[in-house]
């Protein structure tokens, strides 16, 4: 008898209901939930892939060694003792800091992860702990430490009140929103527009989002901290700056006006392209608007002055009266709360307490800029890196220049992985420890209800149960800690027999929701008698009291300010800049292995503008090199004015064909790794952020659509290019 399950996608930050209808340990189908409060039945394509990973004959299911080029499945007991003989011996002989630790992105969506994984890997002690935030939101957690004193303090637009959203750098839809946590955000922001406001989007690339906006103005990549002083500055100039109820509690304000004296729109129009005269408007607008949102995500961060932009985001809402009201930039109160559990445990966040050995690039919050990853690796010398834990992570497919760590990584001593399939990176490992997957674990909302645009809570169970010779996350690093760190059996034992759920119950019950409601709090029992969610309402405001501080001029990014001028002052060079792109059935590097998620026409392509085509002989469908500093990857063009001229872009998480990957369908669609092209060299220099986004590249052509060779003169780049 089939049966019907609820549960929610766990695959992005949109964290979407489903309803899973299963028989027996098949999977029939999977729809949105139609009575989340929060999704209310949406979903994207991605939701129903669900069922391909579940029953993947790629997926691995048993840990398994490695011996040369070769596999053997083996025992949870065996490769438990192999992994720990490995790593406390690297340990033992070379100290803590040679045993490295990479966290993937699935990690921020897994609540075994989250409540045994990250401690475990912290309490390993190592200076080399890495994960994708230094590809991502690093800059939006270091502004909210700079200006609030706390890593977790990121605001989130309030969308559903909102009357204006400016959105620089997100596509959220396709993404479906990122440090904004809105299922079904095209209708969100399609509603915006249908009570007669607006929605505006910065961007290099006029984007789906673009598609659903009632503006679209292109920026040149890597320029938006410029803009945003621009903006600054109007607002200054023309008096236009109210910090409202805030006021009182805001620190920094006379050193903003002086900062922002130098860059009037007309200034930085050279490097931005943007028509001062628009820019004007645009800061009279959002001072304007009662209720308006400037929001920044991924591309405001993965550049060069990624720090010095997501400052500035801040900053801007504050100087507009936006920050902390309903419709502007507001803070959750989610039923277990990051904030005040984070200045419990030690973990406001920190930054520069120590630098990489090699290149001496700044620790946040205990760890380091992963464009070191490979470096540290294979830089002989004192402190180097002999063994490294992988969870959850595919750091060859999604850090700069991943050839390089490729590379590096065949070199390890020992390599372990927590990851359930064999990919580009676990291909390393000595052993991997392949974990249950979605549908055969528990979940709840961790991190993400941190960064939602209401207050929800939803716990769901386990689908299917998990077989005796499967492990969960959370019993794998468990276990890894009994075994690699000793000590502590007691508690470890009780651990074991409580699991993940244990620590939801005290979260939830210290909470703002929890024991301290009078009527009608939230316990696990209430969640699980909920499996739809429980809506716990609206935004509300927040400060001063969540925050410890509001400095909106913190000695740091003044200090980055020349760097920014000298950019400014360099004369836009006659290259190409390489930007990225989401896809709506791509999830980072590891979804393309679901058949239904890759069939149609191929997707990774360069897009270029005609102009620049034309200059370069290319045609829709020509094969061309991209290449850097860094290295050369052959690509597919497609030929498209929906990129700004000087200006191409590659979707990341493509690259499939190296050998010894089991990943048979992704195999079929390999498309390249544009990681092969960017530059671990070329990051933010404040934060230590890589810089995907804007990379000088050069583009040549090589054979056309027809197969008849290029005309010679087309194949090299020109030397201005080169320069
Ligand atoms: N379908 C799908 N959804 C996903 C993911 C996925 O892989 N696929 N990944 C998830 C993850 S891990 C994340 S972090 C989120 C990210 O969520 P978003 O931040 O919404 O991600 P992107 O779609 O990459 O949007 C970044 C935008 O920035 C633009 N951009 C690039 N450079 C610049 C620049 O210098 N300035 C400005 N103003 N814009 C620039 C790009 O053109 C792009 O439109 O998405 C999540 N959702
Ligand atoms: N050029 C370029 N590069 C980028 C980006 C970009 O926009 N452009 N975006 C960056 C961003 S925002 C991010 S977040 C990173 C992502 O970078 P990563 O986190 O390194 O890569 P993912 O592709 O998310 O790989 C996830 C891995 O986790 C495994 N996995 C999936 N579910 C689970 C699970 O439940 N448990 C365990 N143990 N493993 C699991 C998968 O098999 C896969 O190996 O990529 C970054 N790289
Ligand atoms: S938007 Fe798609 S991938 Fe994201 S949670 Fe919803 S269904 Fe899953
Ligand atoms: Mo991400």
């Amino acid at each position: 008898m089939p049966t019907t399950h609820f549960h929610s996608c766990t695959l992005c930050e949109a964290t979407c209901g489903i309803a899973v209808t299963v028989e027996g340990d098949r999977v029939l189908d999977i729809r949105g939930d139609d009575q989340d409060p929060f999704s209310r039945g949406y979903i994207c394509p991605k939701a129903t892939a669900l069922a391909d990973v579940h029953h993947d004959p790629d997926r691995l299911r048993h840990p398994m060694v490695r011996a040369g080029d070769d596999w053997f499945e083996t025992s949870w007991d065996a490769a438990f003792e192999l992994v720990a003989a490995g790593l406390k011996d690297v340990r033992r002989q070379y100290g803590k800091d040679a045993l490295a630790v990479y966290i993937g992105n699935p990690s921020a969506h897994n609540l075994g992860l989250l409540t045994f994984g990250l401690p475990f890997f912290r309490s390993l002690g190592t200076r080399n702990e890495y994960s994708a935030t230094s590809i991502d939101q690093l800059p939006h957690m270091l502004a909210a430490l700079q200006v609030f004193g706390n890593q977790f303090l990121m605001p989130v637009p309030d969308v559903d009140r909102t009357d204006l959203f400016i959105c620089l750098g997100g596509n959220p839809a396709v993404s479906n929103g990122s440090i904004m946590t809105a299922p079904n955000i095209r209708v969100r922001l399609k509603a915006i527009r249908d009570r007669g406001g607006r929605v505006v989007v910065v961007d290099p690339r006029r984007t789906e989002s673009a598609a659903l906006a009632s503006e679209h103005c292109s920026i040149r990549p890597g320029t938006d901290a410029a803009f945003l002083l621009s903006v600054m500055h109007v607002l200054f100039e023309e008096r236009l700056v109210r910090l409202g109820r805030l006021a009182p509690h805001v620190r920094g304000l006379g050193t903003l006006r002086v900062v922002a004296d130098g860059f009037a729109p007309e200034v930085t129009a050279a490097a931005t392209g943007l028509d001062p005269e628009w820019v004007r408007a645009l800061a009279r607008e959002l001072a304007s608007t009662s209720r308006a949102v400037l929001y920044g995500r991924v591309g405001i961060c993965t550049q060069e002055f990624g720090g010095l932009a997501a400052w500035l985001v801040l900053v801007v809402n504050a100087l507009t009266g936006h920050l902390d009201e309903p419709g502007g930039a507001m803070f959750t109160s989610p039923a277990i709360d990051a904030v005040p559990l984070a200045a419990a445990a030690g973990q406001l966040g920190s930054f520069g307490r120590y630098r990489s050995r090699v290149r001496g690039l700044p620790e946040f919050s205990g760890e380091l800029p992963v464009s070191v990853l490979a470096e540290e690796i294979d830089t002989p010398g004192e402190g180097r890196i002999r063994a490294l834990i992988t969870s959850a992570g595919n750091p060859v497919l999604s850090t700069p220049n991943g050839a390089r760590l490729d590379r590096a990584l065949a070199g390890l001593d020992f390599m372990v992985s927590i990851d359930p399939y064999l990919n580009e990176t676990t291909r390393h490992a000595d052993v991997i420890l392949p974990p249950t997957v979605h549908l055969e674990r528990s979940h709840y909302e961790l991190a993400l209800a941190n960064f939602s645009v209401r207050n929800t809570a939803k716990y769901s169970p386990a689908i299917f149960p998990r077989a005796p010779d499967q492990r969960h996350d959370w019993e794998i690093c468990l276990e890894l800690a009994t075994r690699v760190l000793g000590g502590g059996s007691a508690v470890r034992a009780l651990a074991r027999r409580l699991g993940p759920e244990a620590l939801l119950e005290l979260g939830l019950r210290a909470g703002p929701h929890g024991l301290r409601k009078l009527r009608g709090s939230l316990s696990l029992a209430r969640l699980k008698k909920q499996p739809h969610g429980v809506d716990l309402g609206p935004l509300e405001r927040r400060l001063p009291g969540r925050a410890k501080k509001i400095d909106l001029a913190p000695r740091l990014y003044l200090d980055d300010l020349p760097r920014l001028r000298a950019r400014l002052e360099r004369q836009p060079a006659d290259e190409l800049l390489l930007i990225g792109r989401r896809q709506l059935r791509s999830n980072n590097s590891w979804m393309h292995n679901s058949p239904r998620l890759v069939k149609g026409k191929p997707r990774c392509t360069l897009l270029i503008h005609p102009e620049d085509a034309a200059r370069r002989g290319l045609a829709d469908g020509d094969t061309t090199t991209l290449s850097s500093r860094a290295g050369e990857i052959e690509v597919p063009v497609e030929v498209t004015d929906s990129i700004m001229p000087g200006v191409v872009s590659l979707p990341h998480g493509w690259g499939h064909h190296r050998p010894g990957v089991r990943l048979r369908v992704a195999s079929e669609h390999a498309g390249v790794s544009v990681n092969d092209v960017t530059d671990e060299h070329f990051i933010d220099e404040l934060t230590g952020t890589s810089a995907v986004s804007g990379l000088p590249v050069r583009v040549g052509v090589v054979s056309a659509a027809d197969g008849s060779p290029a005309p010679a003169a087309l194949t090299s780049p020109s030397a201005a290019e080169r320069a």
